[in-house]
């Protein structure tokens, strides 16, 4: 914990990659872990262009479940914890596989959502973007786009299908132009998202990975702490910089 908040504290250009495990301990499952996500339903179901032809409405339904869950969760000290980082670091990006809100609630401001968002559908015609719409009694599900009459879908990205291209090649600049890289809660077994790290590794960062269990990452990191992100977080935020620490980027440029 020492040197990697050493490391952290010293460092001008700072990336964060997320993923399910910073939300657990707000009580928002992840996919992967015993009792996650999808030990209640198939993948091919819920995260494929299949699956949501198959049942359109049942696909709408787990998402607008989900999307309910979110809303109704807090961020936990991890995502304050990174926002903190931001706060403190010269030059910060937060890169998140996560769909949930929940590091804008806790006050991340360059935020790169790679799977998309839980607060914004599409349509299946031509792809208009519109807010999720409030469920109306007696509306379709799916309900329908106000522009064409198509559809909606979660603006989510599913397994075949691309990331939004602008924010992979920010979060891909970002990376190799970093001088640590955090990788926090993810099981790092999902491309593109898993090689973000590698990418930032292959240009000298180093890599810190925050996650109570093994990843394939584990191997490539310089440094490994491994209990749950809301506790690791914000005693890496203490230990770099202390309890009252500089928590403006110019204080923080000052120290560095
Ligand atoms: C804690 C904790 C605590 C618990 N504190 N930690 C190369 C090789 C092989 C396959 C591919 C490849 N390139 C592409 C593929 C195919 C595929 C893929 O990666 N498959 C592999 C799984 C085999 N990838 C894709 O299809 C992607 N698309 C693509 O590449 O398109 C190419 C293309 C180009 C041009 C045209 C067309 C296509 C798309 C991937 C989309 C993933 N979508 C999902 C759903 C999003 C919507 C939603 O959220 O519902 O994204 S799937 C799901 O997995 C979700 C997550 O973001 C993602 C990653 O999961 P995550 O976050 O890692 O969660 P878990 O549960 O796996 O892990 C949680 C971790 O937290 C664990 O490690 C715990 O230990 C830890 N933890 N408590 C810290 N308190």
């Amino acid at each position: 914990m020492e040197t990697a908040a050493d490391v952290v504290a010293a460092a001008g250009r700072v990336v964060a990659l997320t993923g399910a495990g910073v939300s657990a301990e707000s009580g928002i499952a992840t996919f992967r872990d015993a009792g996650g996500a999808w030990a209640q339903v198939d993948v091919a179901d819920v995260a494929t262009p299949a699956g949501y032809r198959a049942d359109p409405a049942a696909l709408w339904r787990w998402y607008a479940d989900r999307r309910r869950a979110m809303r109704a969760a807090a961020p936990n000290p991890a995502h304050q914890a990174l926002a903190a980082i931001e706060a403190r670091v010269a030059d910060f990006v937060l890169v998140t596989q996560n769909i949930d809100g929940l590091h804008q609630r806790a006050g991340s401001r360059r935020v790169l959502e790679l799977h998309g968002s839980v607060e914004e559908a599409r349509c299946t015609g031509r792809g208009h973007a519109t807010p999720w719409p409030d469920p109306e009694p007696g509306a379709p599900v799916p309900p329908l786009c106000p522009r064409c009459g198509a559809r909606l879908r979660p603006d989510v990205v599913w397994f075949g299908e691309a990331l939004p291209r602008a924010t992979v090649e920010a979060a891909w600049a970002a990376a190799a132009d970093c001088d640590v890289l955090l990788v926090v809660g993810t099981s790092a077994v999902v491309e593109p998202a898993a090689s973000l790290p590698r990418v930032a590794a292959a240009h000298g960062a180093a890599v810190v990975e925050v996650n109570p269990n093994h990843t394939p990452l584990s191997a490539v990191a310089d440094h490994v702490l491994g209990a749950p992100a809301g506790v690791v977080l914000p005693a890496l935020v203490e230990a770099a910089w202390g309890a009252g620490g500089p928590a403006s980027p110019g204080e923080a440029r000052g120290r560095i």
